[in-house]
């Protein structure tokens, strides 16, 4: 269990209460040409938090909105207003008026902090809003002073946080929406605590020389753990990169030496190449990949080339963080791993009977942290019986590692075989004619569903039927032949989301 006191608020935890651990002089951010000691940090977020308070009017419970890229500036937003009891939605530069305000609505909004750069969709969103009256802009680019910093500058670098009590609500994670309208889900002050004292600490072990880089965006609750929750709790360094492009992390790692970082199998593809071309990336000791299962020879490639295991885990927005991972010491390739600890999980069939050992079913995972939807009619959807069954399909094997098979709703039916799409992308993926992939069931007479292939081929191949049918020969080659796709379709480019989830449902409603 986590011994934390009733009164506890993560915003505090992770700025003055490291400050007084003695980390005052550390650098705890690097961004946009600046770096800020803890020191720094905890001062900048309490002015700020005076600035929110006495000047926005926000209280405890308020929802605040922030968007921002990543950037120093959107981290400071998010603690200070973390430190005011507020209860904070961090969203994605990208997200246009329409979908801003389906966020207003859905979590009823009631003030935004923006970078100046990004303001124009929200106004447009503040202005047919009900819940959303105060929007104020902050500085996110460090190069001058915008209403928000103006606000926060004379104010004191001392501030009384709101005493939270640990379960209050502290965040508010929407689902990225990979398979249609996003939903609301609530985590607590000592959630935020949870992810790096268990995850980070033990599967990690974060260290106050770690320096983190990475490109999730700090709205998806894996880049806020990754990229500002770990690092911050332990006096790490978090370097924010706006564009965390794999050439914009290849410089950041070789510049500053970074240690940890947290990415998709598509630029861990990137960096690979990279090393091919002489670049340096020895000084990460920890590559943790989620998002998309990441291929076999991703892994067995990296650890040829950094001699060191890359560390695939899963996790969900409903459930914070990662919550089965594969270990420094104990790992396997295409593999999960095994829980985190703390957590549990258990393979279930279709009426929630535990499936043995070998088998595929539905992975239900329980542990320090959990569903809370904020509609309570997705509820228990998601929970049942105190078990948080996810939307994946796993199966576990003899020795407790769990195994990604797809998304439940990735399994291809067809002519009576089950098919698991990404096991079919692995083997095109494979192929270095495939740059990327994405595998669905198309509906179809005779079999009922066949297996349709997505295919963005590499620099310099082009589509031919003589290509479709080496991609077939070689699906069938790899895995059992009746996995093969059926059909390929050439395309420039895949559906995604912000968060650089390949939209599979999209290929599906195309058809
Ligand atoms: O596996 C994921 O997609 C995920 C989602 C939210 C938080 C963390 C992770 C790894």
């Amino acid at each position: 269990g986590y011994d934390y006191p009733d009164r506890l608020n993560a915003g505090v935890e992770l700025t003055d209460a490291m400050v007084e651990r003695g980390f005052g002089d550390h650098v705890a951010l690097i961004g946009n040409g600046r770096q800020r000691t803890y020191k720094e940090l905890a001062d900048w977020t309490n002015r700020l938090a005076h600035a929110l308070v006495e000047d926005l009017k926000v209280k405890p419970g308020n929802r605040v909105l922030i968007r921002s890229a990543n950037n120093p500036a959107m981290v400071a937003c998010w603690l200070a207003a973390t430190k005011v009891g507020a209860v904070v939605v961090n969203t994605m530069p990208m997200l246009r008026a329409g979908e801003l305000a389906k966020y207003v609505d859905e979590a009823e909004i009631s003030h935004a902090l923006c970078d100046t750069r990004l303001m124009d969709d929200l106004t447009r969103c503040a202005l047919d809003s009900k819940f959303l009256k105060t929007v104020v802009g902050f500085d996110g680019s460090s190069n001058h002073d915008a209403e928000l910093d103006r606000l926060a500058l004379e104010k004191s670098v001392h501030f009384d946080a709101v005493q939270t009590s640990q379960d209050d609500v502290a965040l508010i994670g929407f689902t990225s929406g990979s398979t249609g309208k996003p939903k609301a889900t609530l985590h607590f002050h000592r959630d935020l605590l949870i992810i790096a004292d268990g995850y980070a600490r033990e599967v990690l072990d974060v260290h106050p020389g770690d320096i983190f880089v990475g490109s999730p965006p700090l709205a998806f609750t894996f880049g806020l753990g990754g990229l500002a929750i770990f690092p911050l709790r332990f006096g790490a360094t978090a370097t924010l990169l706006e564009n965390a492009s794999p050439p914009n992390m290849i410089e950041i790692i070789q510049k500053y030496k970074a240690t940890v970082c947290f990415t998709a199998p598509t630029a861990y593809r990137a960096m690979l190449r990279a090393m091919e071309e002489g670049a340096d990336l020895t000084s990460l000791r920890a590559a943790v990949s989620a998002g998309e299962t990441l291929p076999a020879p991703v892994f067995e490639d990296w650890k040829a080339k950094t001699g060191k295991p890359m560390l695939d885990g899963i996790g969900s927005t409903e459930m914070l963080h990662i919550f089965i991972t594969n270990r420094f010491d104990d790992h396997r390739p295409a593999c999960t791993g095994k829980p985190v600890g703390g957590y549990e999980a258990r393979i279930i069939g279709p009426d929630g009977e535990t499936l043995p050992a070998g088998e595929t079913g539905r992975l239900a995972v329980r542990g320090p942290t959990g569903c809370r939807y904020l509609r309570s009619n997705r509820q228990e959807e998601y929970v049942q019986d105190g078990w948080n069954v996810t939307g994946d399909t796993f199966r576990m094997d003899e020795d407790g590692f769990f195994h990604f098979a797809a998304r439940s709703d990735e399994m291809i039916l067809s002519a009576g075989y089950n098919i698991a799409g990404p096991e079919v992308e692995a083997a095109l993926l494979a192929h270095p004619a495939v740059a990327e992939c994405a595998v669905i069931g198309a509906p179809d007479e005779d079999r009922g569903m066949i297996v349709q292939a997505h295919v963005v081929l590499a620099a310099g191949e082009t589509p031919s039927d003589y290509l479709t049918k080496l991609l077939q020969d070689h699906v069938k080659a790899t895995i059992a032949p009746y996995k093969y796709p059926r059909q390929i379709l050439f395309t420039e480019a895949l559906p995604k989301t912000q968060t650089g989830k390949i939209q599979r449902f999209r290929l599906r409603d195309s058809g």
